[in-house]
């Protein structure tokens, strides 16, 4: 069963910002479980494939350049309702429209370097865990 968990990132703004151990403390306080997690970098060639969705929109080519221009924090998390409650805990895309104490509102710079991934459907989500991670990295 995948429909209780999410796959995040914490993008590269977040991480040269310092804030990794403060975006995983709102995570698990907030009763997500990690169950895969790893500090790595996405080549250009991985974010366009990640992010293949949106290659006909305007800020597709200054996405790709961003989530891959240094490291990330990628995970699976694991919870009840996953996917819906992890968008709820990160906030609008937006982070001038994300809710007091959500996660972009908190760490955010702008609707581009949003500090946070979320899927956004438990089938996104197995896919895009899957694009990060080997069966045998889950637990
Ligand atoms: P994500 O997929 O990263 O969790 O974000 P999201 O669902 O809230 O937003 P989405 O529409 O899927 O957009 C993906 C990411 O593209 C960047 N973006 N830039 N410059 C812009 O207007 C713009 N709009 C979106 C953000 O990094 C966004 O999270
Ligand atoms: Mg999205």
């Amino acid at each position: 069963m995948t429909t209780n968990r999410t796959f995040t990132m914490i993008k590269p703004d977040a991480v040269e910002n310092g804030h990794i151990g403060g975006i995983l403390e709102k995570i698990t306080s907030a009763g997500f479980k990690i169950v895969a997690m790893k500090y790595t970098q996405l080549s250009t060639r991985d974010a366009q494939e990640f992010y293949a969705v949106h290659s006909e929109r305007p800020f597709y080519g200054e996405l790709v350049e961003f989530m891959s221009r240094g490291p990330i924090v990628a995970a699976i998390l694991e919870k009840d309702n996953a996917v819906e409650d992890f968008r709820a805990l990160i906030g609008a895309t937006n982070p001038a429209e994300a809710a007091e104490g959500t996660i972009r509102k908190l760490f955010a710079s702008n609707i581009a370097e949003n500090a946070v991934h979320g899927s956004d459907s438990d089938e996104n989500a197995a896919i895009e865990g899957a694009f990060h991670f080997s069966g045998r990295e889950i637990f």
